[in-house]
């Protein structure tokens, strides 16, 4: 990991240190993307079956998933996975609903009435990856939002392996958490399907979830399409930033740079520290314990674009972090919570030695599909609120509108938008009539 003293960077060299990984939107990308969406939109179905033979090496009956598969799926699932599954749920459930934005009634005015009710997005998709590995913990994190939510319709693709199957987990989650269709479909063919539709595809109207670079992009250029579908955030690769002070176990700390360092190999890790001997012995921690990953080769490719560097102080270290942004922040620190006041831009925040960024990922409550690349600045990860539509209400009594309708009279005016002032001026009349006939 490369080593770095924030107090000799000057600015470029500062910008060099916290930058992200080059995000492949080459041209080349974007063409491949694009020619993919067309031949879904024009070929439907057709196209879906050529793609995943061409991309997933599989080659399909059928794109939906049956009920004898969900059901061989839960055959199949150990029974320890299937409980750790539901108690995840039960934590992500708990989290979700206490946190879902509640509708709101409030007199602004006597007689001037204003609320805000909540109406779920109607149709939504989701995507679950399985690239190197598959990811039924993601499609809890959003099939429980999703739920609470009550999305009218809620499909999940999620591409199949070479022998045609979805993974077990990834169906049994989707089965309990109420998703009405599956398809195994991956990649850009999937958000395609799901932003227009197809014969089996029904469209939808916001696509929720991780992927690769090609899912990225084809998430980009379908919200950027008023016929396509919404999205829930730009992402990019996984990544973790932890602050750790002198006394934090370098063994915790090495851990949790790794277990985001197995993502992939575009996943990025810096570590801030005070101390010059706690990064060295962090150093040595992450080469100790990535030998003995099974993903190790993932890792190292990750780790060679990560970052340890040296900070003067705490406070120091959150203005980097902040700067940064990232995904996941971790602070090992002896008194985490005096941090936390100063944070203002992360995805989810883990204080203390006893939070492993992993319960996060998987069974704290808290959601893991969250801003990466520096969106932290201005999005929030996925939550219930992802998934509805907040709308105001108003209405007004007499009272009401002769309480506020000069004030809207006045600024109605001031644009010389004559049609809005009487609208207002017109029933304040009518009003006054109605006094002087009684
Ligand atoms: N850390 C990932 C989520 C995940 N981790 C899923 C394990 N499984 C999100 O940044
Ligand atoms: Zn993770």
């Amino acid at each position: 990991m490369k080593r770095l003293d924030w107090n000799v960077l000057d600015e470029q060299a500062r910008r060099t240190a916290l930058a992200r990984p080059a995000q492949l939107r080459a041209d080349a990308l974007r063409q491949s993307v694009e020619q993919i969406i067309a031949t879904v939109r024009e070929r439907g179905d057709e196209a879906l079956f050529e793609f995943s033979a061409k991309y997933d090496r599989c080659v399909l009956e059928a794109i939906e998933v049956t009920e004898a598969e969900f059901a061989a799926a839960e055959a199949a699932l150990d029974p320890a996975l299937k409980a750790a599954i539901h108690e995840a749920a039960a934590r992500i459930e708990i989290f979700h609903r206490a946190t879902a934005p509640q509708p709101v009634a409030v007199e602004t005015a006597g007689g001037v009435r204003v609320e805000r009710v909540l109406r779920a997005v109607a149709r939504v998709g989701l995507y679950v990856p399985a690239g190197s590995a598959p990811l039924p913990s993601t499609a809890l994190m959003l099939g429980v939002p999703a739920l609470i939510a009550g999305c009218r319709e809620v499909v999940l693709c999620s591409p199949a392996r070479a022998d045609g199957r979805c993974d077990e987990a990834v169906l049994y989650v989707a089965r309990i958490t109420g998703v009405h269709k599956v398809f195994k479909l991956g990649g850009a063919q999937a958000i395609a399907a799901m932003a227009y539709g197809t014969a089996s595809v029904p469209k939808c109207d916001k696509l929720f979830g991780p992927g690769n670079a090609w899912v990225t992009e084809a998430k980009l250029q379908v919200s950027a399409d008023p016929e396509g579908a919404a999205i829930d955030m730009p992402a990019g690769p996984s990544e973790v930033l932890v602050i750790a002070d002198e006394a934090a176990n370098p063994v915790f700390v090495a851990a949790d740079l790794l277990s985001q360092a197995e993502h992939g190999p575009d996943s990025q890790v810096i570590l801030l520290s005070p101390s010059y001997a706690m990064l060295d012995r962090v150093a040595g921690e992450v080469e100790r314990q990535c030998a003995e990953l099974p993903r190790c080769a993932i890792a190292l490719q990750a780790l060679a674009q990560s970052r340890l560097i040296a900070v003067d102080s705490l406070e120091q270290a959150v203005e980097v972090s902040n700067r940064y942004a990232p995904e996941h922040l971790i602070l090992q620190v002896a008194e985490p919570r005096a941090l936390l006041d100063g944070i203002d831009s992360a995805g989810s925040i883990f204080l203390g030695a006893w939070t492993p960024e992993s319960v996060g990922d998987y069974c704290s409550g808290s959601n893991h599909v969250l801003p990466t690349y520096g969106y932290a600045r201005s999005y929030s990860g996925v939550s219930v609120a992802s998934f509805q539509k907040q709308i105001t209400v108003q209405e007004l009594s007499a009272e009401g509108l002769r309480a506020i309708g000069p004030c809207a009279a006045i600024l109605a005016a001031a644009e010389q938008l004559e049609a809005h002032r009487r609208a207002v001026t017109l029933r304040l009349e009518a009003l006054d009539q109605m006094v002087l006939n009684q």
